[in-house]
């Protein structure tokens, strides 16, 4: 199945933090289809007074249901360095999300499809419209839509490869 994983940091070396992770989730049997360009983005939701972040996403392949992938997501977390106990939306070296899974919706205690940040930040909008300009949601909505009407806020400039 298809599916799409975002990646930020703003602590350390932040682009190499990026590419440990895509390596280490290659390493790890997560099959890396496709990259983005990386973006310097505004930080967004609960904590804005703390540095910018590089944001990219990744097309991956994988047989893994989504409990089974996001497992995968949270070991790259921490054999990176991730503090699993740091302030919710605050700053972290890596963050490995998982975005969209095919056509899956789900919902459990620590994981909801599509990730309820896909329709709403253009540091998640932007790199997966790269990535496929004619993604949708499973419910149909589609992402550059989503990206139109978001408007001009949130800064995201391209930075570099991953
Ligand atoms: N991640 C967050 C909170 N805010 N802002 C940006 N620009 N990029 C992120 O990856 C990000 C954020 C929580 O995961
Ligand atoms: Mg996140
Ligand atoms: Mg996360």
């Amino acid at each position: 199945m298809r599916g799409y994983l975002g990646l930020g940091s703003n602590v350390g070396d932040r682009l190499a933090n990026l590419r440990a992770a895509r390596d280490a989730l290659a390493a790890r049997g997560v099959e890396v289809v496709a990259r983005s360009s990386v973006y310097e983005t505004e930080p967004q939701g609960e904590v804005t007074d703390q540095p910018d972040f590089l944001n990219a996403c990744l097309a991956i392949e994988t047989e893994l249901g989504p409990e089974e992938l996001l497992d995968e997501c949270k070991a790259v977390e921490r054999a990176l360095g991730r503090d699993l106990g740091g302030v919710r939306h605050g700053p972290r070296p890596i963050d490995v999300d998982l975005l969209l899974l095919g056509e899956l919706e789900h919902r459990s205690a620590r994981l909801t499809l599509p990730h309820r940040d896909v329709l709403f930040r253009r540091f998640v909008l932007v790199p997966l419209l790269e990535l496929d300009p004619g993604l949708a949601l499973p419910d149909g909505t589609r992402l550059a839509d989503a990206l139109a009407a978001l408007g001009s806020g949130q800064r995201v400039e391209r930075f570099g490869e991953l």
